[in-house]
């Protein structure tokens, strides 16, 4: 191993002093060599097919696991955790047909508080090193946040595949400076989950496996951030989260131990940015998106994925005055992806309103695929209403 230099030590204590006066709750430094082991897991991830909704490939794997694929002459990882646990739910009480925003969107994006963390960070360095020696990544390009979070002992990476840094939990964002400079490098944590194993069984839809893998294609959080269909098979599941999920960190001890560490900040901007009101949702369009929702982490998939996302939370929420608005939905939303689960959901209401506005759409909807949405939302009906009767005729006749 290279012994340490005076002026690595002394540069590794500048980046923690100034990444701590710009906001990191935690701070670390990891060696910038590539991480095999992180290679063959996410290569073995894209096999089985777990990231097929975000194009992932070996390329990808091979880059991410390589700091010098994104700063040649790479020699260290700086890495930083920012917390945004905030008690808001306690506060915030629901009003009736509201959706779920998940803790890590429902405020300004986080994207900008840890590159600014970061860039003051890297401005350091890059004056120490008399010339441009930095890279900052934070979610901008392949790079295994978390392996090197892990190896600089930010934290573990626990079963729900989040990295869990001892006094914030799980509920930190990450973010990188990959440098040319040589810091002194800190180690590993010994920490791991040991036997428990609540977030895999709290997860609605078995997107957990337990071995600190899952399987993304059946995670709330991707399926309420994907620009297609939400699988019908799964919508049931996705409950009323309208976009990402906290399921598996809320239930996980050391997230729940740690308390509400983030600041001010990270609280929703209003209680509606955690809690929208669905049918309100519903009738989302462009400008007022980019009036709520720009400069969040919701902000970037556009109006007509979260009005779908409304969509499914009302199918789930299964209350009849809802109907109006899916009905309406339904009727005039310019977006096919939008009527197509405004069908699901009122198939799953059912209520005699809500099967007569599918009828009502019938003839008249022009998209193919809307049409087969609403026939597979009345045929449902028409089964369990036929497997009804017959089994109210069996009784009657037995009686
Ligand atoms: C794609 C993505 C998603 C996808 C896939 C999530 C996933 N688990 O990979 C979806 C949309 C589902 C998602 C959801 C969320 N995400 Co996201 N996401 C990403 C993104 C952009 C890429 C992740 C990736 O490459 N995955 C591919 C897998 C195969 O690789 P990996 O997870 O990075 O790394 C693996 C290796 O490091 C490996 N490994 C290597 N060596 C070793 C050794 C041992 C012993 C073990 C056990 C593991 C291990 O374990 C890791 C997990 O398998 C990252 C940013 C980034 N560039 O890292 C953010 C990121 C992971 N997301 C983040 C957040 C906040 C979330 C959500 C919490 C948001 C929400 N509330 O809805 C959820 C959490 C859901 C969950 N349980 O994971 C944070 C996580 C912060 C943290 N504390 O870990 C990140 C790091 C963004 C950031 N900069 O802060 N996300
Ligand atoms: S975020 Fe929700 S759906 Fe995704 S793994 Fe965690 S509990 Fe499961
Ligand atoms: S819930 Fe338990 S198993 Fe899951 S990440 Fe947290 S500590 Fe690990």
């Amino acid at each position: 191993m290279q012994a340490m230099t005076t002026e690595a030590r002394d540069l590794a204590a500048r980046v923690r002093a100034v990444a701590q006066q710009a906001g990191a709750s935690a701070v670390a430094i990891a060696d910038a060599a590539a991480d095999g082991v992180t290679q063959a897991r996410m290569r073995a991830a894209f096999a089985r097919g777990d990231f097929t909704t975000w194009r992932y490939d070996d390329a990808y794997a091979a880059s991410a696991a390589e700091p010098a694929s994104i700063l040649p002459g790479a020699r260290s990882v700086v890495c930083v955790a920012v917390a945004y646990a905030t008690n808001a739910r306690s506060y915030i009480r629901p009003m009736p047909l509201a959706g779920r925003v998940s803790n890590y969107a429902w405020s300004q994006d986080y994207h900008r508080r840890v590159r600014d963390v970061l860039a003051q960070v890297a401005a350091m360095l890059d004056a120490s090193a008399g010339e441009c020696a930095t890279r900052i990544v934070c979610d901008t390009m392949p790079f295994a946040e978390r392996t090197f979070a892990a190896r600089a002992g930010l934290g573990w990476i626990g079963k729900h595949t989040n990295l869990i840094a001892p006094k914030f939990g799980s509920f930190v964002f990450l973010g990188e400076i990959v440098t040319t400079l040589q810091l002194e490098a800190d180690a590993p944590l010994t920490k791991s989950c040991g036997s428990c194993a609540r977030c895999v069984d709290v997860c609605p839809t078995g997107a957990l496996r337990g071995d600190a893998t899952i399987d993304a294609r059946l995670c709330i959080s991707d399926l309420t951030q994907r620009t297609d269909a939400v699988p019908a098979e799964l919508r049931p599941l996705v409950g009323t989260w309208i976009w990402g999920c906290d399921l598996c960190q809320e239930a996980c001890p050391p997230t729940r131990l740690a308390g509400f560490t983030g600041d001010d900040a990270f609280a929703p901007r209003s209680d509606d940015q955690a809690h929208p009101n669905l049918p309100a949702l519903l009738r989302l369009r462009s400008s007022t998106f980019k009036r709520r929702f720009r400069g969040t982490a919701m902000g970037w998939r556009g109006a007509a994925v979260l009005r779908r996302n409304a969509a499914v939370a009302l199918g789930n929420a299964l209350d009849r005055s809802a109907v109006p608005a899916l009905a309406e939905s339904l009727a005039a939303d310019p977006h096919p992806l939008v009527r197509g689960h405004a069908a699901w959901a009122l198939g799953r209401i059912g209520s005699p309103r809500a099967l007569a506005a599918l009828r009502e759409r019938q003839p008249a909807e022009s998209d193919d695929g809307v049409r087969r949405a609403i026939g597979a939302a009345l045929k449902s009906w028409e089964t369990f209403t036929c497997a009804g009767a017959l089994e109210a005729r069996r009784t009657s006749s037995a009686t």
